[in-house]
């Protein structure tokens, strides 16, 4: 690392950011030769690791199957944490979910060891804390089937989330593709104080950038904040980075780190960390003067920082707490909370474990009953088991609260929620990183906020979204007005982790003679049919949907109940767009059928276009895909005969999982040609045979009234991409390529 990171800053003649440390370090050409431009040089990388989760892993996995090689090329992990519903607490949620989903956790567990895959299995843990608990490193490089794969960055990595066929890449030996990012530095000063926590950092962040500020970009966190903050902590800051749009999110190396890699059981990394300590953050005039070397600066004081809750509907909406009161008056926004939620990938440590703690116990011994129901999510088993043994889930279920399993749960809208009836208006509080319209339970009433585990806390003790701790009493069983004291937490167990059974199935050295078996009336696994190329005459394709307003991977293929077909593409494709609001009348799931002049459903309307042969678009609005990395998002309407998706921006992973799977990804030139599109439109490419790097394409819009429109549309794609969209898929050229 140290020879490549100075011939890097021989090269670019300057001092160095930790991230362009990392980037250079992990070139898959080895060391660097030139300096590259960053938000424009396609670059070919090698990361160290990839780790999948059980809801991606099934299509990523399918698609290595028939990448032709007999075991993956970098280590890789697989983690079961994604298809464990939330109903009535741990033990028997988890054995449920062992009945349900058995032929898929079978078939990952039986493909990890066919392939040299780890497996971690359900119940194991949330994969990014397992992650950040046994895998990640300062100065590594990592991809994961799983936006958040950014916590990792709490470690001082670079860890990205990626669609599966990206990882199919670097699975089957090859170099992983990105453009090299932008930087943005955040200058953290000051020290965390009182109710203040590590998750404010980010939800103020959230509130600057907005959605897609940190689209294409790293950002990178420094300054004496920075250092004060807790592995963990840093963690969270980092996961959430996915809520901006951002490539991934990253702190240099410090004794933060160093104290949780040896808690963990890591000395070695962390002794082999202080050997290049230099090189494992950004260089000192970088960060003195961070405004010659970052694309945008952020500077935070974290003396003055004040708690936020994030929500509804969107993770930028910024809130101070103590000012939603009026806010939620004037936008009518219920201040009842039903549920208060502890748990998901960016808020399960043990440190947010013993600091939620540290607000429940109060309200136990100041005899304060908890107005909200409660609900943990434990990141993983050591953390569960460490935390048991410590006293701190018994305070939890003194306060009624449910100990659900070590695994993604409501966050991902694998929860049964008895105490509603139907589509009820009503407001919950979280610790989760993402609050998009119905995703914890599919209700769209539901008004979901996202704040610390010791906020989450508070408000769910009190019941009141408006409930601000800091100045607020509360009434007692005795009728005594009480005050909550600020929370307290431990960074690191005392005593040290602790766990009987991690969850850890290693494979087998040699897996040749495993056997995978994809029966073919699974209604969850369905063995690929490889995509067949588009072509470059697209005419007479019908506009399937305009999607009007955030329309997130969410929207395009929801999570909840539809996780169940994540092995099975055509099962599945039911799901596409049916959240996405259609601009022609406002409805979801309603689009017109230009053939029949009938409405119906998006996917029945997509099918219907594909079975006469006519291709369809699809229109979209700003940051298009927002969200998850799932390439499901792409692959529906792929195998639903999309050709392209057509939208004002695009998020990044999305936009990548387009490309992968031989579609096309445009842009509108200008922006109000979204205007243009009405109901009965048709799709004439007038170019796409001279489709190139660098050069817009052109399409005619024929409307209703025989009236045209030619519209130009940029892309990004380069050689190599437009050579996927060529044969197909990035899969299709990968097996061509292997094949000869
Ligand atoms: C999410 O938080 O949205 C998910 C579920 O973890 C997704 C992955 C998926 O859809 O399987 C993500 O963040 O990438
Ligand atoms: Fe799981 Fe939620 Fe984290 Fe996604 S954000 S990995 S669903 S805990």
């Amino acid at each position: 690392m140290a020879q490549r990171v100075d011939k890097a800053r021989e090269l670019t003649g300057k001092p160095l950011t930790l991230s362009e440390k990392i980037l250079y370090a992990h070139l898959w050409d080895g060391t660097p030769t030139k300096s590259f431009e960053r938000g424009k040089d396609y670059v070919d990388f090698a990361p160290d690791r990839i780790a999948c989760q059980d809801a991606t892993a099934q299509m990523a996995l399918l698609q290595f199957m028939q990448a032709g090689k007999s075991k993956v090329a970098v280590p890789t992990t697989v983690h079961c944490d994604h298809l464990i519903q939330a109903k009535q607490g741990a033990a028997k949620d988890l054995r449920r979910a062992n009945e349900t989903s058995n032929e898929v956790f079978d078939f990952l567990g039986s493909v990890s060891n066919k392939y040299g895959i780890g497996f971690w299995k359900p119940g194991a843990g949330i994969i990014h804390q397992v992650v950040l608990e046994n895998y990640a490193f300062p100065g590594g490089m990592m991809i994961g089937t799983d936006s958040h794969t950014v916590n990792a960055g709490g470690l001082g990595m670079v860890a990205i989330g990626v669609g599966g066929a990206d990882a199919v890449d670097v699975m089957a030996g090859m170099a992983w593709e990105l453009k090299f990012p932008k930087l943005i530095g955040v200058k953290l000063t000051g020290k965390l104080n009182g109710w203040t926590s590590a998750k404010d950092v980010i939800l103020k962040v959230a509130g600057i950038l907005t959605v897609k500020g940190g689209t294409g970009a790293i950002i990178e966190y420094f300054g004496e904040g920075a250092q004060n903050l807790s592995c963990t902590g840093k963690g969270t800051i980092c996961n959430m980075g996915a809520e901006v749009g951002a490539t991934t999110s990253t702190f240099g190396y410090d004794d933060s780190m160093e104290r949780y890699l040896r808690a963990t059981d890591r000395s070695d990394v962390a002794d082999a960390a202080n050997q290049i300590r230099e090189y494992l953050t950004g260089d000192d005039q970088v960060y003195a003067n961070p405004e010659q070397y970052f694309d945008q600066v952020i500077e935070i004081n974290l003396d003055e920082l004040q708690p936020h809750l994030n929500g509804p509907f969107t993770p930028d909406l910024a809130t101070p707490v103590g000012e939603l009161g009026e806010k939620a008056a004037t936008n009518d926004w219920p201040l009842k909370v039903d549920w208060g939620l502890i748990g998901s990938c960016t808020n399960s440590s043990y440190e947010d474990l013993t600091r939620a703690a540290s607000i429940a116990k109060q309200a136990v011994d100041k005899k304060v009953k908890a107005k909200s129901d409660f609900g943990i999510n434990p990141g993983s088993e050591q953390i569960r088991y460490t935390a048991e043994r410590d006293g701190i889930l018994k305070i939890f279920e003194d306060l009624d609260a449910t100990i659900f399993t070590n695994a993604c749960g409501p966050c991902i809208g694998q929860w049964d929620r008895s105490d509603l009836k139907g589509e009820e208006k009503n407001t919950i509080v979280h610790s989760f990183n993402r609050n998009f319209s119905k995703r914890a339970d599919g209700n769209p009433n539901t008004h979901a906020f996202v704040g610390s585990p010791e906020m989450v806390a508070a408000i769910a003790i009190s019941g009141r979204l408006d409930f601000n701790p800091m100045t607020d009493t509360l009434l007692n069983e005795d009728g005594q007005e009480v005050k909550l004291d600020e929370p307290a937490g431990i960074e690191l167990p005392p005593q040290g982790f602790a766990v009987e059974d991690a969850g850890y199935v290693e494979p087998l050295v040699d897996g040749s003679g495993v056997e995978v078996s994809v029966s073919p009336s699974s209604e969850r696994l369905q063995l690929l049919t490889p995509f067949k190329p588009i072509g470059d005459q697209i005419k007479g394709a019908k506009l399937l949907i305009k999607a009007f307003g955030k329309c997130t991977t969410d929207h395009i293929s929801m999570a909840g109940p539809w996780l169940r077909y994540r092995g099975h593409l055509d099962n599945i494709s039911n799901n596409m767009l049916i959240g996405a609001v259609n601009a022609f009348g406002k409805k979801t799931n309603f689009v017109k059928n230009q053939l029949t002049g009938e409405y119906g459903g998006v996917p029945d309307v997509a099918r219907a276009y594909k079975a006469a042969g006519v291709y369809s678009v699809v229109v979209g609005d700003h940051n298009y895909g927002e969200g998850s990395s799932r390439e499901h998002a792409a692959m529906e309407p792929r195998h639903l005969g999309v050709a392209a998706v057509i939208v004002k921006s695009f998020a990044r992973i999305h936009e990548t999982n387009l490309k992968k799977q031989g579609m096309l990804g445009l842009t509108f030139v200008n922006e109000s040609d979204y205007d243009l599109i009405q109901e009965n439109d048709t799709f004439n490419f007038l170019d796409l045979d001279q489709f190139a790097p660098e050069k817009p394409l052109n399409v005619e819009v024929v409307h209703d009234d025989g009236t045209k429109d030619v519209i130009a549309l940029n892309h990004t794609y380069n050689h190599s991409q437009i050579a996927w969209f060529k044969e197909g898929s990035a899969l299709n050229l990968i097996k061509k390529e292997n094949a000869s």
